[in-house]
């Protein structure tokens, strides 16, 4: 849908809504809060009957009864991290994307829950019962739990700590590192600034996430030798070997100097052009390369007849817009399929790092509507990796690093729209209060006067403004992390490795394991005798064959048990 039909279709949805509640009565006032009459907006007709439940559980046993064990060898890995999706974000946000088509809502599925397997991790780090995106990039990236703030380094590691950094035990390799390893190609995409946390865990060692930027970084570790990120993305192992770097955050790589050639003024003091000094890395590798600032470079990268082997794209001097407020630039959707096109030539294989870096964002400016909206981008994106590829020789994993304060709360009835205030009753200070809220942040709750602040009075709200700011109930300039786990969905090879509840540093090792790489040789990355298998192309007749071949020994023990 185009943005402008997408407004259409929000306006048209939100006069629906208005028709509906004009036709109701007043809000009830239930005795108590399990009196709640429901007052549903939206039931279809199907559901009302015994036989439509017992279809569907039919049908979804069935689904788990033919699944078979996948235990070949995952000659690809695709890591999608929703950062800040927390399991209340993807509940609204499917909720939102099935209310904006207007069919489904409550049911609707977003592209990874479709998944055959999940899990949960959990969050925390070395010294935080809360994490932030550089601790868990740490963990979900190199298998190391390590301190707050500080990424790919263990947790010897002190706080912006310049030595912390320097000293070479300290430091802690990532997934991305061990695919090089292998001979498989890596790369990463994502919607914040390339050397955001996130993103940084892929080939940064730095005991301060924010030194993005030489900028950024004191004199006196500079001095010392301390790199900042975007610098040690260009200049060094393994970000200087991936063949696709996707994202905004050009600033950090181009000089404190305004000219027409950088677009905008860089953060850069010390006059090094990070975007040329990757150029003359690739000219150094003889490698064709190219470089790209919009959305228009990028498609026609995207549409020649041979792609370069390297890309570089860099879409904006901070982070990416929000889908919702972009110009010229491309979705992640768009980056993931350029990024698989330019991977998929290795034989070998390759590891794609993906992340849909907004959520994050939106969440802690209390913007509810941009949050679930960066939800259903996250969604399409996995979905178009997902149909690029064959689950015979790639394995999808799609989770999240942390939980944010963001909760769905009250009686709504089913069809309620899940942006809007809760239908079936006021709060005990008989005052409408939304579905929505957080357990801090900017949006107020609490008016000048002491008394709480009636939604339904702010036109921002009721047109469901992008700019809204969601309750909070805790003051603070910025919303919150939440502690709570964080889904982990797979599908591919070694899928079934995913189930149950775990550390979150195991995510990687387990696709380590499915990939064959980081010293993880089991007896799945041995070449079959008899040549079963080839490591050149695991999706050709022979692999197929081995495939059923397990899968028929596997049926035949279930048998015999
Ligand atoms: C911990 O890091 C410091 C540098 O910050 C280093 O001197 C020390 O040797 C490290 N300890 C271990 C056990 O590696
Ligand atoms: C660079 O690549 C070209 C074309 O692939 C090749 O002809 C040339 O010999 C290479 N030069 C070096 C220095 O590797
Ligand atoms: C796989 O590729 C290598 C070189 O790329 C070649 O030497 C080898 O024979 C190939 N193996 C099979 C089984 O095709
Ligand atoms: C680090 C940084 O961005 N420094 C300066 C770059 O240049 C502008 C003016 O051109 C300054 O405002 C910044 O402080
Ligand atoms: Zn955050």
């Amino acid at each position: 849908m185009s943005r402008v039909a997408r407004q259409v279709s929000v306006i048209a949805a939100l006069a629906f809504t208005s028709l509906v509640h004009a036709e109701d009565v007043a809000t009830p006032k239930p005795k108590k809060v399990l009196d709640t009459i429901m007052n549903p907006a939206y039931i279809p007709g199907e559901e009302k009957h015994a036989s439509y439940w017992r279809t569907s559980v039919a049908a979804t046993i069935q689904e788990k009864l033919n699944q078979k064990l996948n235990t070949n060898k995952a000659k690809n890995g695709i890591f999608f991290i929703g950062d800040g999706m927390s399991l209340a974000t993807i509940m609204a946000a499917r909720t939102f994307a099935g209310q904006l088509e207007r069919e489904v809502g409550e049911d609707n599925t977003l592209s990874f829950e479709k998944f055959p397997v999940s899990g949960l991790a959990r969050t925390y780090c070395l010294d935080a019962q809360v994490p932030d995106s550089a601790c868990t990039a740490t963990s979900y990236l190199t298998r190391v739990k390590t301190k707050y703030g500080t990424i790919g380094l263990d947790g010897n590691v002190t706080r912006g700590a310049c030595s912390s950094q320097l000293h070479q035990g300290n430091l802690v390799s990532s997934i991305g590192q061990w695919a090089l390893d292998a001979g498989l190609d890596a790369g990463l995409v994502t919607t914040t600034r390339v050397t955001h946390a996130s993103p940084a865990g892929m080939y940064a060692h730095s005991s301060e996430r924010n030194w993005e930027a030489d900028s950024d970084v004191p004199q006196e570790c500079l001095d010392l030798g301390c790199k900042d990120i975007a610098y040690q993305l260009v200049k060094e192992k393994p970000g200087n070997m991936y063949k696709v770097i996707m994202g905004g955050g050009r600033r950090e790589f181009t000089p404190n100097i305004t000219n027409a050639q950088f677009k905008s003024g860089g953060k850069r003091l010390d006059n090094l052009d990070l975007t040329e000094a990757w150029h003359a890395d690739k000219m150094e590798k003889n490698a064709t390369h190219q470089y790209v600032t919009d959305r228009n470079e990028l498609m026609k990268v995207f549409n020649a007849e041979e792609l370069p082997e390297y890309l570089l794209g860099l879409f904006n001097d901070d982070h990416m817009a929000y889908h919702l407020q972009a110009r010229d630039q491309p979705t992640l959707e768009e980056m993931v399929e350029v990024a698989i096109k330019m991977l998929s030539r290795n034989p070998k294989g390759y590891f794609l790092f993906v992340e849909g870096g907004r959520i994050d964002h939106a969440h802690h400016d209390s913007l509810a509507h941009l949050a679930l909206d960066e939800t259903v981008e996250y969604a399409k994106a996995v979905e178009k990796a997902k149909s690029l590829t064959s689950r015979e020789d790639t394995l999808i994993v799609v989770s999240s690093d942390h939980a944010h304060t963001m909760t769905v709360a009250g009686y709504p009835s089913r069809g309620n729209d899940i942006l809007g205030t809760v239908d079936t009753a006021l709060g005990s200070d008989d005052i409408p209060y939304t579905t929505i809220s957080y357990a801090n942040g900017k949006g107020q709750s609490v008016g000048a006067d002491g008394k709480r602040i009636d939604v339904t009075k702010s036109q921002s709200f009721l047109t469901r403004s992008l700019d809204y700011e969601y309750p909070g109930m805790v003051p603070m300039d910025s919303e919150t992390h939440g502690g709570g786990d964080v889904a982990v969905y797979a599908l591919g090879p070694w899928q079934h490795l995913f189930t149950a509840s775990y550390e979150q540093n195991v995510v990687p090792h387990l696709i380590a394991y499915a990939m064959c790489i980081g010293n993880e040789k089991d007896e799945h990355c041995k070449p079959k005798s008899g040549g079963f298998w080839s490591p050149n192309s695991s999706s050709n007749k022979a692999s197929s064959f081995s495939f059923i071949c397990v899968a028929v020994i596997v049926s035949y023990l279930r048998r015999l048990l």
